[in-house]
């Protein structure tokens, strides 16, 4: 097998055996952010298309989300960073009955690393805990992520509890059952400030550095 199918494979099979050496052959000519999106994300994609024809069950699943979290915790140090956290801060959430993490995780990486302070509140964050830790924190913006279909229709409630609590920071949204115009017309309908869509971590990078700017 090739290093990205091997990097795939640890992942599809949620096996950590070989994992860091592999790990170290790729960061020899690649950035830690592709080996990321790139061959982990592939074996990520496998896993839920095994999982969605009932090929995998929940543990297999959490093994390989496991995987996922040890690689990705093992290229953090090797991702580039600026010192300070001075550019803003960043509220962030998987939303209510969501506990998916990996890729709100990621967000979190990704900012941190490029300049700004980011309160993490974990998962199946309620839109009342939200507003308070807004009220506590007075974050720059809040980012929501979610997977499920259901998480969607979650950030639709938490838009309009945040608008009824008088907030109108700008919102963030990711995560797989998402898209941009469900963002725009769904959300954006419920919400008084602004929401933006973004399809991955690094595009939620791109725009917090445009609002911020
Ligand atoms: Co679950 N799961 N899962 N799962 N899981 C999905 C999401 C699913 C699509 C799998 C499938 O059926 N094919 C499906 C959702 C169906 C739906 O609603 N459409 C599903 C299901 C059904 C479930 C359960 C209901 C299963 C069950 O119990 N029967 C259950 C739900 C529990 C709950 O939340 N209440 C469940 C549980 C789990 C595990 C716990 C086993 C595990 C999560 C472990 C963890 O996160 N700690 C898990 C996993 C791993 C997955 C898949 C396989 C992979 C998700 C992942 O980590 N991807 C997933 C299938 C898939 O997505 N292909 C699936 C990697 C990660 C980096 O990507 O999080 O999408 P992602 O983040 C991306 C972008 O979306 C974006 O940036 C990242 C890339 O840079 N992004 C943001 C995300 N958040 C953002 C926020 C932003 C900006 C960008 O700004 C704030």
């Amino acid at each position: 097998l090739s290093l990205d199918e091997r990097l795939a494979r640890y992942v599809v099979e949620g096996t950590k055996d070989g994992l860091l050496p592999d790990l170290d052959l790729a960061l020899q000519d690649m950035p830690p952010l592709d080996i990321i999106n790139g061959p982990l994300m592939d074996g990520m994609s496998e896993v839920g298309r095994l999982f969605n024809n009932n090929e995998l069950i929940v543990a297999e699943v959490l093994q390989s989300a496991e995987v996922m979290k040890a690689a990705v915790a093992y290229l953090e140090p090797h991702m580039e960073k600026t010192e300070s956290h001075t550019k803003g801060r960043l509220l962030l959430a998987t939303v209510k009955g969501d506990v998916h993490d990996i890729g709100k995780n990621l967000v979190e990486i990704i900012l941190a690393n490029n300049g700004y302070e980011v309160v993490n509140l974990g998962i199946k964050v309620p839109s009342d805990q939200l507003i308070q830790a807004v009220r506590e924190h007075k974050p720059d913006m809040v980012g929501l992520s979610g997977l499920l279909v259901k998480s969607a229709q979650q950030m639709v409630i938490t838009a309009d509890d945040f608008t009824h609590a008088g907030i109108d920071l700008p919102l963030l949204v990711g995560g797989a059952a998402l898209t941009k115009k469900f963002t725009l017309t769904k959300i954006a309908d419920k919400y008084q400030g602004p929401v933006i869509y973004a399809k991955d971590a690094m595009e939620g990078l791109d725009f917090a550095n445009r609002l911020m700017d």
